[in-house]
């Protein structure tokens, strides 16, 4: 399977994030890539494939222009403020208040631009996502030119932005400026399977009045797990996309044997919509061992999971997400492709 890698992405690189009202240690780390490429270096996984920059207009197809030129240049207004360290919102214009007037105020676009205090901008945050995004387009070229499939390596991850804010750690919406991007060279039914811990919020919210980008999430219910403000089993799509958003809410703790119940049922719908396209939002956070995260799979789930997705028989880009047990990040990942290939 090619291998895409976007080098930049220790560019950004958080120190601390805000928990329970303290800062602690950043989650999203430049590490957790680095542990992955390491696992892939040492398997018969690959070869890796350098990435072609497919410039802005790609990202522009999902993203407001104002919000792309908003966190291009975020940390240099933060700094020019005397901001020490990264850069953190405090102020959001919530129900109410108006969210239509772009203020001149950097706080207060920092909150119009996000949906939470725990995604730090840092010096290199837009480079790093930028390079994410192009490296997705990158390994979506490899699969529109005929291969099975490809796997994008990158962070920080993308499927909690939104059309014009960041949060859950994400800032660019790789799956969906993927999705998009493959609905603009032809490809006409696209479905994007979020199997990430946490419901993939932007992604949903990007296509949800859309029955061409189908989207599918398995995931930690929102009453009690991030991004807690959507996910639910009732969110099905609206308009011409009604019927076309499908969420699996699972009790955090929830079982393997629960979360693949969940998995076969959504592979079911998926099979059933008969994309062209099937991109994987492949968060391993579903680690038993994940210390963000309350399910339980393990090695030999996620092979599991790697061989029904072959079972599909579908072109299939694996997009990383999420996944905050370092050091196993890599294992997990190299089970889930080694299962898609074996
Ligand atoms: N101190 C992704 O997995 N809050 N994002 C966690 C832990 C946000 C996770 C708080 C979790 C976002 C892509
Ligand atoms: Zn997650």
């Amino acid at each position: 399977m090619k291998i895409v890698y976007n080098e930049r992405h220790a560019e950004h690189a958080a120190q601390k994030e805000f928990f329970r009202g303290q800062l602690v240690d950043a989650f999203e780390i430049p590490a957790r890539a680095d542990y992955v490429l390491q696992a892939l270096q040492a398997s018969d996984l690959g070869p890796f494939v350098p990435v072609v920059d497919h410039g802005r207009a790609p990202l522009e197809r999902v993203h407001a222009p104002r919000y792309l030129r908003f966190i291009e240049g975020a940390y240099a207004e933060w700094q020019a403020l005397g901001g020490q360290g990264d850069a953190f919102p405090a102020v959001w214009p919530i129900r109410s208040l108006r969210s239509d007037v772009e203020p001149r105020s950097f706080a207060a676009r920092m909150g119009l631009y996000s949906m939470d205090s725990g995604s730090p901008l840092t010096a290199g945050t837009w480079s790093a996502a930028y390079w994410g995004a192009q490296a997705s387009l990158t390994a979506l070229d490899l699969v529109l030119a005929g291969e099975r499939s490809a796997y994008c390596l990158t962070r920080p991850p993308g499927h909690h932005a939104g059309a014009d804010f960041f949060g859950g750690y994400c800032f660019i919406n790789n799956a969906a400026v993927t999705a998009q991007a493959a609905r603009d060279a032809g490809r006409k039914r696209v479905a994007i399977l979020d199997v990430d811990y946490h419901h993939g919020n932007g992604t949903q919210a990007i296509f949800y009045e859309r029955a061409d980008v189908f989207f599918l999430s398995i995931h930690g219910d929102p009453q009690t797990e991030y991004p807690f403000f959507l996910g639910h089993a009732d969110e099905r799509g609206a308009g011409a996309g009604e019927g076309f958003n499908a969420n699996w809410p699972l009790p955090a703790g929830a079982s393997n044997e629960q979360w693949f119940e969940a998995f076969e049922k959504a592979l079911v719908q998926l099979n059933a919509y008969a994309p062209e396209l099937l991109i994987v939002s492949l968060g391993v956070d579903t680690y038993g061992g994940d210390p963000i995260s309350h399910f339980q799979l393990d090695e030999p789930e996620f092979r599991r999971m790697g061989q029904s997705l072959a079972s599909l028989q579908l072109p299939t880009l694996f997009l990383q997400e999420g996944g905050y047990a370092t050091a196993a990040i890599g294992r997990n990942v190299q089970a889930v492709l080694a299962g898609f290939e074996s």
